[in-house]
């Protein structure tokens, strides 16, 4: 398929676009969280590049209407962006929508929502100006930092399916207004990039079950093996905690979706038997669905871990509500029902009194600093033990002339005692499965 068409922001110096950021805030939503999630959205498009110049909010009770903004607050913001602020109808439909993609001014509007293909059509026609919504940003910036062949195809299977609804021809009408004439050419042009879009898509799910398979066979081969995976919110600081428990360079940047693949690493020192690491992509406030399916192979290791390290910011004033968040996309993979340790990061920027009201609200959740060695000290010790509880201690009896079997199992086993008799008498602590395996190989001769 032929790359898509770059729109105006795309394609212009990205370090001279500018963006005015609007929302809509309904009667239930506390002020706090809207400006929140607007802060947010300004991080998201500075990581790409795009300077917000100016906020719109509006108070109102529904998100539904036409062009998202009430009549009032879209004329106001077409006087900034240049527009009519009224939505165009028929031909000035078209024209309207095609000026604003290739409007000369280097600003685009962007929502804090998801918008419905036909909001989106009308604010651009409205204001004159490209119109990006939230779960574009997103898409974009994942795209930006996808590394791994995985990673980039499951970002393109979200963004074709973001595009499908969206399908629109340039030079004919659209599909709804499907008649006779020029409107059926158009109907037909647009039927067939439809066409191409499911086509594509149809090609790269192929393409991702075939690496899923390679990968669910690298899992088996490990299936018995202890599992932790670090799983929150963006830029909470899984990756630090990463490097501080396996010793790994995985990359850590402030800025959100850092961290876009799956890195597996076993702790360090070794555990024994050994214990690998996860490091897995950071969730956000409305995570766009059509991500969060695609994601769903990378997010494998989070499913399969038997224990999950809940990363939350507590620096952060909103990591409350990033605690549902993330509960919520691990419900949505199935992953609900492991076993999770909240930990509370980032606790070297709270002061004493801070620290001790969280210990409070949080009695079972270890509160620390990924900068500080012995606090990774300590949360080595909690996985430890987490894992200690799934060991058995068995004694068995080795005959002398099979001891190069105690050298080869000393990784998958750890050895409490050794007593050398008429045979040696060895106590071991390891999963039932691999003590289980050891016997039969013992019985196995
Ligand atoms: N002060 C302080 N900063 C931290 C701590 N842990 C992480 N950071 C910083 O927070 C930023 C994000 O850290 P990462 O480890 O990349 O966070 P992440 O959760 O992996 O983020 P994504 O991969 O983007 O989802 C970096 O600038 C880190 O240096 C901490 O305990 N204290
Ligand atoms: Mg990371």
């Amino acid at each position: 398929m032929p790359a898509p068409k770059r729109s105006q922001s795309e394609r212009r110096n990205p370090a001279v676009c500018k963006a005015i950021v609007i929302a809509v805030q309904p009667p239930e939503a506390a002020e706090a969280d809207v400006h929140r999630s607007l802060s947010e959205l300004k991080q998201l498009l500075l990581g790409l590049d795009i300077a917000v110049v100016a906020e719109v909010v509006q108070k109102r009770s529904v998100r539904s209407s036409p062009a998202y903004l009430g009549e009032g607050k879209l004329r106001e913001l077409a006087a900034l962006t240049g527009g009519t602020g009224e939505i165009p109808r028929g031909p000035d439909a078209r024209r309207a929508d095609r000026a604003a993609r290739e409007q000369a001014e280097p600003l685009v509007v962007v929502a804090d929502d998801e918008l419905s293909p036909g909001q989106l059509r009308n604010l651009q026609g409205a204001l004159g100006v490209e119109v990006l919504d939230r779960t574009a940003v997103i898409l974009r910036v994942f795209a930006s930092r996808a590394r791994t062949r995985e990673a980039r195809l499951e970002i393109e299977l979200a963004r074709l399916e973001y595009e499908l609804p969206r399908i629109r021809d340039d030079h004919t009408l659209g599909d709804r207004e499907g008649g006779g004439g020029r409107a059926s050419r158009g109907h037909t042009n647009v039927e067939l990039a439809k066409q191409r879009i499911r086509d594509r898509m149809a090609a790269v799910r192929r393409e991702l079950e075939q690496l899923e398979a390679s990968a669910a066979q690298r899992r088996l081969s490990r299936a018995d093996t202890f599992r932790v995976a670090l799983v929150g919110y963006t830029n909470a600081g899984k990756s630090s905690i990463m490097r501080q428990l396996t010793g790994s360079e995985v990359l850590v940047e402030d800025r959100l979706f850092a961290t876009l693949g799956t890195t597996v690493r076993p702790l360090a020192p070794p555990a024994t038997p050994a214990v690998l690491v996860a490091d897995t992509v950071g969730f956000i406030h409305r995570l766009p669905h059509a991500l969060v399916a695609s994601f769903r192979s990378t997010l494998t290791e989070a499913r399969e871990a038997w224990l999950l390290l809940h990363v939350v910011d507590a620096a952060d004033p909103a990591f409350r509500a990033q605690i549902r968040v993330t509960e919520q996309v691990l419900a949505d993979i199935g992953a609900a029902e492991t076993e999770a340790l909240l930990v509370l990061n980032k606790a070297d920027r709270l002061g004493r009194e801070e620290r001790d009201a969280l210990a409070r609200e949080h009695p079972g959740a270890l509160l620390m600093s990924a900068l500080d060695r012995r606090d990774g000290d300590a949360l080595r010790a909690r996985i430890d033990a987490f894992f200690a509880q799934h060991l058995v201690e068995q004694t068995v009896s080795v005959p002398y002339a099979r001891r190069g079997v105690l050298a080869e199992l000393r990784d998958r086993l750890q050895v409490v005692r050794e007593e050398y008799g008429e045979e040696i008498s060895v106590t071991v602590r390891g999963t039932p499965e691999a003590l289980g395996k050891l016997a039969a190989r013992l019985a196995g001769g």
